[in-house]
């Protein structure tokens, strides 16, 4: 048996409960690991054993009370997995799903997509089992108050940076904001995400839907494919999966589906900017279900997710491991051609290497939908030099980040025919955290 699949059971036996972790240090470990073992300047080092292991991990109780005057319980967490390059940086989710099996993977997969970025952040995740869903805003807003009063002690604007992922956006980040101040005296850029008229930066609520289309689009032109008229499955109705749609409107392409944990929605006609902006209210402010733009266009609902659709093109953009195997085979049947992550981690592996063997172009969250921690670090920066850039300063910033990561996953993972983008953009964030950690010594 090779080294490195002695590595990797190692790695299951120590962590057997951790599904998610496992699946994405497998994922990692398939193209980095023979990578390592050939060469003279990681091999003899035990890197791989030091990355996969957290800094640290803090978990707490998270007492708070609902509108009744009843007091609730939840678990707070965050990992803060890797500081080499930066500190640590990486969002906050809030769904009752969460665990630290989950959290290890997310901050394990941001250190890497942040490295990737080129800007100086090191990788971390955390949240709640806590489920925002049907809570008032005041019952969000105390919830958000107790697991702040917690998380303070351990985040700074140079020690680690939190900000949103699933179930935590613009009114949870302010709400936090709030809470910190309060307690350190301190206004300063410790989260990111923040509200424009304080201190949050232009086209950050844009950013992970937008740089997951220019990353797309870099990756079609590439191929010498165009996006105009491309038929595109988008999964997902929440911040990702609403700019992803409107950048891909934008450059010509037909969006026929959107989705929640409910089902999913189609729309043969294409989703235009007026039933985009429907949606978008409907998400952020009504906080309603997607079947409801079925009963407004006129439209079909369906349980499930949309991959059976005959589709160019799909964009995974709600969750974790939302898109299988089974699935996989049927968007090859209808003829889809890229698949790129929104979402972290939305394919199994047995989808992905479906995909790989059928030579698609298939692009992974830590490269394609490294636009919104990018966004995220350039906010920090107009945090620290206390300015704020244009809207057109940013996304050029942003659409020239995802150009550079595309030529990285190229650089290290095209053989002769096809661009393995799994392999160049794990190699390529390796790279850049294990030099560094050479660097800084037995720490
Ligand atoms: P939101 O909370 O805004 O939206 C999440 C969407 O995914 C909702 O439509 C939600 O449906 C759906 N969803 C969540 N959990 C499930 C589930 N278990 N099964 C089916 N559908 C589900 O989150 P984001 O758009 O911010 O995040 C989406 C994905 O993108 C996540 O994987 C996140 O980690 C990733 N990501 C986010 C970034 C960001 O900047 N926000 C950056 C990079 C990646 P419902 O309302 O029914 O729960
Ligand atoms: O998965 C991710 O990259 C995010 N949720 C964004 C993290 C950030 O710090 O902006």
């Amino acid at each position: 048996m090779s080294s490195s699949k002695n590595f990797l059971i190692k790695v299951q036996n120590k962590h057997s409960h951790e599904s998610e972790f496992l699946q994405a240090v497998e994922e990692f470990l398939d193209s980095v690991a023979p990578f390592v073992l050939v060469s003279d300047k990681y091999k003899s080092r035990n890197l791989l054993e030091k990355i996969v292991e957290p800094e640290r991990v803090i978990i707490f109780r998270v007492p708070w009370l609902d509108d009744n005057g009843d007091e609730k319980i939840n678990i707070g967490y965050r990992v803060q997995f890797n500081s080499a390059i930066g500190p640590y940086k990486g969002g906050l989710r809030f769904h009752p799903s969460v665990n630290l099996s989950i959290l290890k993977f997310l901050g394990f997969e941001q250190i890497f997509k942040n490295a990737l970025t080129g800007l100086p952040m090191g990788g971390g995740k955390g949240g709640s089992d806590f489920d925002p869903k049907g809570k008032s805003d005041n019952e969000v807003m105390r919830f958000c108050q107790s697991f702040m009063l917690e998380l303070s002690k351990h985040i700074g604007s140079n020690t680690d940076v939190p900000a949103g992922d699933i179930g935590v956006g613009a009114r949870e980040i302010g709400y936090m904001f709030g809470q910190y101040k309060r307690i350190k005296n301190n206004f300063t850029g410790v989260l990111t995400g923040k509200s424009f008229n304080w201190g949050g930066s232009l086209i950050r609520p844009e950013a992970t839907g937008y740089g997951l289309v220019y990353f797309l689009n870099e990756m079609l032109s590439f191929h010498d494919i165009s996006m105009k008229n491309k038929k595109i499955a988008i999964s997902g109705s929440g911040n990702v999966a609403q700019f992803a749609c409107q950048k891909a409107i934008e450059l010509g392409a037909k969006v026929v589906s959107l989705s929640d944990s409910s089902g999913y929605i189609y729309d043969p006609l294409g989703i235009d900017d007026a039933k985009l902006k429907y949606v978008i209210d409907l998400k952020t402010i009504r906080r309603g279900r997607i079947s409801e733009y079925a009963d407004q266009f006129n439209c079909e609902f369906f349980e499930g997710t949309p991959w059976g659709l005959d589709c160019d093109i799909a964009l995974p953009c709600a969750t974790q491991n939302e898109l299988n195997e089974h699935d996989a085979k049927k968007l090859i049947q209808n003829n889809c051609i890229a698949i790129a992550e929104g979402a972290n981690m939305p394919c199994t592996n047995e989808a992905i290497s479906i995909f790989n063997s059928n030579k698609i172009l298939f692009a992974p969250g830590k490269a394609s939908n490294a636009g919104g921690v990018a966004v995220s670090g350039l906010e920090m920066s107009q945090n620290s030099l206390r300015m704020n850039w244009s809207k057109e300063e940013v996304d050029t910033k942003l659409s020239n980040i995802m150009k550079n990561i595309h030529r990285l996953c190229v650089e290290h993972g095209k053989s002769n025919d096809y661009v393995d983008y799994v392999k160049g953009a794990n190699i390529a964030g390796f790279i850049k955290v294990a030099d560094a950690m050479i660097d800084q010594g037995a720490v």
